[in-house]
């Protein structure tokens, strides 16, 4: 049973624009590890040699296989209740929905979503590293990988956003969540900025902000409300 651990769950039909946050959490219920969980990604990897592009720098050829390994298991993976619910939210809602995912991973879309922002990037997409465009990926990333755009080699990287890289759209997810009057944070542990100050920014604007997570995450105490428990049983509870 999905534990309450403060406030209740309010009739979201008060609302006129919603921006919902989401993180790795979200996903583990469809198979996915979480970073930060004690057999998260961070405990296998040294995130300083995967996930920097000091690291990539220091060592393509290691950077490239991990990333492609992920590919592999993302392309395995199906959106679970929690995905679903969101995506009938979006459809059903008369006031606006945004999704800001930080999760690489397909699955909000699989899921029918269709305002959804992918602030750390999309494992399933390559980035050029010389012409800055991004294509769909139907293979591995290797040190030979063309570009189809400007014709390179080896400048292909899978186009995720590493620590010390700047998000992506950070304009448009500021303007809704400095515009919205709920925002909402699922399965994220707060501790990556600038994603984790995106709640000071609602509070900030006197928009309501709800927490759903497994436990209580490191911004905890900037929610107003928390409802704590597994994705696929509090979300779908809490917006449905
Ligand atoms: C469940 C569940 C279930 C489990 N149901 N819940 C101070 C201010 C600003 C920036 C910095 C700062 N100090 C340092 C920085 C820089 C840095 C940073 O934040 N470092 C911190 C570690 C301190 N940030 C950056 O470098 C970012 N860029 C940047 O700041 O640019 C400058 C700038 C930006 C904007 C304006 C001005 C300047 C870039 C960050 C890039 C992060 N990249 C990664 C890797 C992406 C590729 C990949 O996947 O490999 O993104 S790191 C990793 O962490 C990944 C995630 O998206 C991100 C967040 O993790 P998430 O989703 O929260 O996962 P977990 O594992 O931490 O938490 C899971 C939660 O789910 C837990 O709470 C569980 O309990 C819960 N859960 N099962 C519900 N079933």
């Amino acid at each position: 049973m999905p534990h309450k651990s403060r406030g209740q769950a309010s009739s979201m039909s008060r609302y006129n624009s919603i921006v919902i946050l989401t993180g790795a959490g979200l996903s583990a219920e469809s198979g996915l590890h979480t970073f930060r969980d004690k057999d998260g990604i961070w405990a296998k990897y040294d995130y300083r040699e995967v996930a920097t592009p000091e690291g990539y720098k220091r060592n393509p050829k290691l950077v490239l296989q991990f990333y492609n390994e992920r590919r592999k298991q993302n392309a395995d993976v199906q959106p679970n209740a929690a995905h679903l619910a969101l995506a009938r939210l979006e459809a059903e809602y008369p006031g606006g929905v945004l999704i800001v995912t930080q999760n690489i991973d397909p699955l909000h879309e699989m899921a029918g979503s269709k305002k959804l922002v992918h602030m750390h990037g999309e494992i399933m997409k390559a980035l050029c590293a010389a012409c800055a465009t991004r294509h769909a990926l139907h293979d591995d990333i290797t040190l030979k990988s063309v570009c189809p755009s400007c014709g390179r080699t080896g400048v292909l990287r899978p186009d995720v956003v590493w620590f010390g890289e700047l998000p992506y759209e950070m304009e448009r997810i500021y303007r809704a969540i400095l515009g919205c009057d709920l925002f909402i944070s699922i399965g994220t542990s707060g501790t990556v900025y600038p994603a984790a100050g995106f709640v000071e920014e609602a509070l900030r604007v006197g928009a309501h902000t709800v927490e759903l997570n497994l436990e209580p995450s490191h911004g905890i105490s900037r929610f107003i409300d928390a409802i704590h428990g597994p994705a696929t049983e509090v979300v779908p509870a809490y917006v449905e």
